[in-house]
């Protein structure tokens, strides 16, 4: 076998938030939502979220703004705290996925184009996230159609996966379902916490910045791009051979 077809780009691994598509302003409208239901006086702006963002996962995210605040309350033990951070991020996610339902979430430019192309070459696709099932469903239900699942063969999720990035477990997930050989892959990625754990996985990691993760380290990315929309499969392809060999 000769070198360059010796790692040929098998599979590519897509983020979720940030990169599939612009999410987020709908996650901090519906985070604002869950806590005026509870009738928290939380509210969350932009240039806060954007701090809050290097915490993946909207539980674990929440938590850590609670503890930021110094005011957990004392009389409450544990397990009722988390029970009040599980219904803050059921409440939540029911109003995220209203929003994605009613179209306010756009898939990023090219990133449809990319799929497709991809999957008619016959490369494997996969999802590694850490946003929860029900919101990887509604987006691609709405962007792709009912069969969306059927274009992915691995999604590892916030419910497979309870480590979150920067830790690689999604990434090394995926890697195993997949039998796929790190260096025969590729993962897209928006963000910092992203790149670390698709790197640390052993992925190759191209970059397309997502408004909330301009300006973060992406030296590590094998490739940093505004978005999809000029990236064909054989560009890709390019790029990894080099990144490889
Ligand atoms: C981004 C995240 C998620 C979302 C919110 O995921 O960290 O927590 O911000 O979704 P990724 P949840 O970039 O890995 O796709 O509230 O469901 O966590
Ligand atoms: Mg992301």
């Amino acid at each position: 076998m000769n070198r360059t077809s010796e790692h040929r780009l098998q599979a590519l691994i897509f983020d979720v938030d940030g990169t599939l598509a612009d999410t987020e302003m709908a996650h901090l409208a519906a985070f604002n939502h869950a806590f005026a239901e509870m009738g928290l006086d939380w509210r969350w702006d932009v240039p806060l979220y954007t701090r809050l963002l290097s915490v993946a996962g909207g539980k674990e995210r929440i938590a850590a703004y609670w503890q930021s605040l110094g005011d957990m309350p004392r009389e409450v033990n544990a397990s009722s705290l988390q029970q009040t951070i599980e219904r803050l991020h059921e409440i939540k996610t029911a109003a995220y996925e209203q929003a994605v339902n009613d179209g306010l979430v756009q898939m990023r430019a090219g990133v449809l184009p990319l799929l497709h192309e991809a999957a008619e070459a016959g490369l494997t696709l996969a999802i590694a996230t850490t946003t929860s099932p029900v919101n990887i469903a509604a987006l691609l239900r709405k962007a792709m159609g009912a069969d969306w699942r059927m274009h992915f063969q691995v999604i590892e999720d916030a419910s497979t996966a309870p480590r979150k990035k920067p830790h690689p477990m999604v990434y090394q997930q995926v890697l195993s379902r997949l039998v796929l050989r790190p260096q025969d892959g590729l993962a897209v990625e928006d963000s910092a916490n992203g790149l670390q754990a698709a790197c640390a996985a052993g992925l190759p990691t191209l970059i397309t910045p997502s408004a909330f993760t301009q300006g973060q380290d992406f030296a590590a990315a094998l490739r940093v791009v505004p978005d999809l929309s000029d990236v064909q499969l054989a560009q890709l392809r390019q790029w990894h051979t080099r990144h490889i060999h």
